[in-house]
């Protein structure tokens, strides 16, 4: 087996977003993309020699042939030994336990998370350092600024590794670990939650529905509820990961998983419904006839903590991201803990967990997480749930109304609108940016600003700033828009616009009604009718 040095040259566009490097499968599928890019990790962590690291992905369409490409890589830079999820497979919350647990100097996940997989559609390679946590920005930097000046790429010629069964391989001098990779992260849900409270739950008669939409979680999901924790056969469904996932958009949240939502919205569907994406690390929690949103479900969590074994001493502080709704700061109020809020992507909850500044943290985009990783956690979410119903004997409804009922509702929506010129887009951003001295003490569609700015972020723990995260709006009473681009999609660029508003009175309006002035004030202020021509947003959600 030998190593050979392949001259390459620099490739536009591989600058990693708001989780890594995302594009369309067949981009990486184009000649030199991948080494480029996996070669250029290598330099921006200062290089692979004598280094452990863990590999799987979520098992879309081009994960096998790149993760055999990242092992010969990985050994041709001298790596010691490289832990993969057998047949390739890690969900990123199961990847992130792993690094953390063994050690391991980083890892590799191949995904890109909730965007469709397939010949069309996108493929990505995320890189998270040692606290098992997404590389922050310091380090995602290096391995861009390396993507602008590599000249050559390594990679062993060598023969496919059968990772097909678990134990251990050789690839040249590198050692090859095939693990099962659910049964360390199974063992850490029951470290974390009282599965017989849950199993009695079950027992009761309690019916839940999971959807793993063709992705990852699926065999994460049978194991774990209906295996250990006795929930009906068949209460996981779209069980089997499929490399395109069933021609679906692995995004769990009403659009994507209308099926889902169909089925909890029946006079007698499951008690509780949940799913979640591509990778394993976004959820998205049901009652019956009752959507909860992200933001809610991160407050609803933080107010129960204390019911979960793992939490029973209390949360150290709590985290969102920037567009995130309020609602969870209400919460860390009344606890008297504090409250942080950081730009958006988990990358940067990893210094506040690391400090013990946070405890749980959550993002709008459908992601919870706590400090058991350093990653956001699908299936912990849905047992985070399931241990606090176990707890509380009530259903998802109770919980919510007794919640808003004690501090408020923030009724939140977003609204993208998706593949729009990105010079559009980009005009839109500095014509908002342009107006924000002149808004405080405006009124707008009827609702007066009391502040507005463009979000920066000082992270309290290693002083770095970062800028350009979003235009805040905030409405006297509690109401707020922000605006921003998205920095995870594909194609053209995404105007992500997000709407929240506040009210103690009222509790169960529609969110688009009780939002209606927050929507009108968003196309003034904006004019993203008149600008991009579309006259609805995409996806609302
Ligand atoms: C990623 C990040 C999240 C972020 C989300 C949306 O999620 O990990 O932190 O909130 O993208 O980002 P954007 O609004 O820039 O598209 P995932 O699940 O795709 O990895």
């Amino acid at each position: 087996m030998s190593i050979t040095n392949v001259k390459t040259s620099p490739i536009a566009n591989q600058k990693p977003g708001t989780s890594g490097l995302r594009k369309k499968t067949r981009v990486f599928q184009e000649p030199h993309f991948l080494e480029n890019f996996i070669q250029s990790i290598w330099t921006g962590i200062g290089g692979a020699q004598g280094k452990t690291f863990v590999l799987g992905g979520d098992g879309r369409f081009f994960n096998t042939e790149a993760i055999q490409i990242v092992l010969r890589m990985a050994s041709a830079s001298g790596a010691a030994r490289v832990i993969v999820g057998q047949n390739g497979l890690l969900s990123t919350p199961a990847a992130s336990h792993l690094i953390r647990k063994r050690g391991a100097d980083g890892g590799i996940i191949l995904s890109a998370s909730h965007n469709p997989g397939g010949p069309n559609g996108d493929f990505g390679v995320k890189y998270n350092i040692a606290n098992g946590g997404p590389a922050p920005e310091s380090v995602t930097s290096a391995i861009h600024a390396a993507t602008e000046e590599i000249s050559v790429f390594r990679i062993l010629e060598a023969p496919d590794v059968d990772l097909s069964l678990t134990g251990i391989a050789q690839v040249g001098r590198m050692e090859v670990e095939v693990v099962d990779p659910v049964a360390d992260y199974a063992a850490l849900m029951e470290e974390i939650f009282d599965f017989g409270a849950i199993a009695d739950l079950f027992e009761s008669g309690f019916r839940m529905r999971f959807d793993a939409m063709h992705a990852i979680t699926g065999p994460y999901a049978k194991l774990i509820l209906e295996n250990r924790l006795g929930a009906a056969k068949g209460s996981v469904v779209n069980a089997t990961p499929l490399p395109d996932f069933g021609q679906g958009h692995p995004d769990p949240n009403p659009i994507w998983a209308k099926d889902l939502v169909d089925a909890m919205m029946q006079p007698d569907g499951p008690d509780f419904g949940a799913a979640s994406d591509g990778d394993g690390d976004r959820n998205m929690i049901m009652g019956r006839g009752i959507y909860v949103t992200p933001s809610d479900s991160l407050a609803a969590m933080a107010a129960n903590a204390t019911l979960i074994p793992a939490y029973k001493g209390g949360l150290s502080g709590v985290a969102r991201s920037m567009p995130t709704s309020l609602a969870v700061d209400r919460v860390a109020e009344k606890l008297g803990i504090e409250c942080h809020e950081t730009p958006t992507g988990w990358k940067f909850f990893g210094n506040l967990l690391d400090a013990d500044r946070a405890t749980l943290c959550g993002e709008e985009s459908a992601g919870t997480g706590s400090n058991h990783i350093r990653e956001k956690d699908g299936l912990w979410a849905v047992l985070f749930w399931l241990n606090v119903l176990a707890a509380r004997k009530c259903s998802v409804t109770e919980l919510m109304a007794e919640h808003w009922k004690t501090y408020g509702r923030n009724y939140y929506s977003r609204h993208d609108y998706e593949g729009i010129d990105g010079g559009i887009a980009n005009d839109l951003m500095q014509g908002l940016r342009a107006k924000l001295p002149t808004l405080p003490d405006s009124i707008v569609a009827g609702l007066r600003v009391v502040a507005a700015d463009e979000f920066a972020y000082d992270d309290p723990i290693d002083g770095s700033r970062t800028e350009g995260q979003g235009i805040r709006i905030h409405f006297s009473g509690g109401a707020r828009l922000v605006f921003r681009l998205s920095g995870t999609g594909t194609v053209g660029a995404t105007l992500r616009v997000y709407l929240e508003t506040y009210e103690t009175d009222v509790l169960d309006r529609d969110a688009q009604e009780a939002l209606d002035a927050v929507i009108k004030a968003a196309d003034q202020l904006a004019m993203i009718v008149k600008r991009t021509g579309r006259k609805r947003p995409t996806v609302i959600t």
